[in-house]
């Protein structure tokens, strides 16, 4: 399937929406991802000592805050150029930092999951079903490369 200009403006117009919430989004983001997957709590390095999700922990927002980035620059590329090249030193560094977390495939499905409800709370009416369809394969793009990458590194 091609990736249209139409489906990366979508992509690209509700990140520039988003991005004015940042903060809370990310929190929302780790939240959702909790929610569905509570087990996941003990992955993460930030949450690892803490009751509840940290309000404001700059390693939680930075991290979260990359995911929505990466995945819309995928969107970018998969329009530009059919598919999604992530630059090699940054690709095997998320493979080996997932790997080491204990990462596994079925994860990618949660973590999308939590993207997806987040990005249609955040934007409310503008939300559409071809937005939400933009967004997954944009991340089921990137998701497979760090996937590929996590079986280099195992
Ligand atoms: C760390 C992106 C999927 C769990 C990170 C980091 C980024 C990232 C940018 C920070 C690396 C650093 O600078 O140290 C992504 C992207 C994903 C993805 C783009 C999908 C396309 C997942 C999944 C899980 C996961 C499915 C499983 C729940 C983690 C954990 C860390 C991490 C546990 C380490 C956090 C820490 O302890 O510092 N990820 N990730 N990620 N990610 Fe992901
Ligand atoms: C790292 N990897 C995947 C999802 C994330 C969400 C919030 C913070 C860090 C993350």
């Amino acid at each position: 399937a091609t990736f249209t200009e139409k489906q990366e403006a979508l992509v690209k117009e509700s990140w520039e929406l988003m991005k004015q919430n940042i903060q809370e989004l990310s929190l929302h983001f780790f939240t959702t991802i909790l929610e569905i997957a509570p087990a996941a709590k003990g992955m993460f390095s930030f949450l690892r000592d803490s009751e509840e999700v940290p309000q404001n922990n700059p390693k939680l927002k930075a991290h979260a805050v990359k995911v929505f980035k990466m995945t819309c620059e995928s969107a970018i590329q998969l329009r530009e150029k059919g598919e999604v090249v992530v630059q090699e030193s940054t690709l095997s560094y998320l493979g080996a930092v997932h790997v080491k977390s204990g990462v596994i495939d079925p994860h990618f499905e949660v973590v999308k999951e939590a993207l997806m409800r987040t990005i249609k709370g955040a934007v409310g009416e503008k939300w559409s079903e071809e937005m939400g369809c933009a967004w997954g394969e944009a991340y089921d793009q990137l998701a497979a490369a760090i996937k590929a990458e996590m079986k280099q590194a195992a």
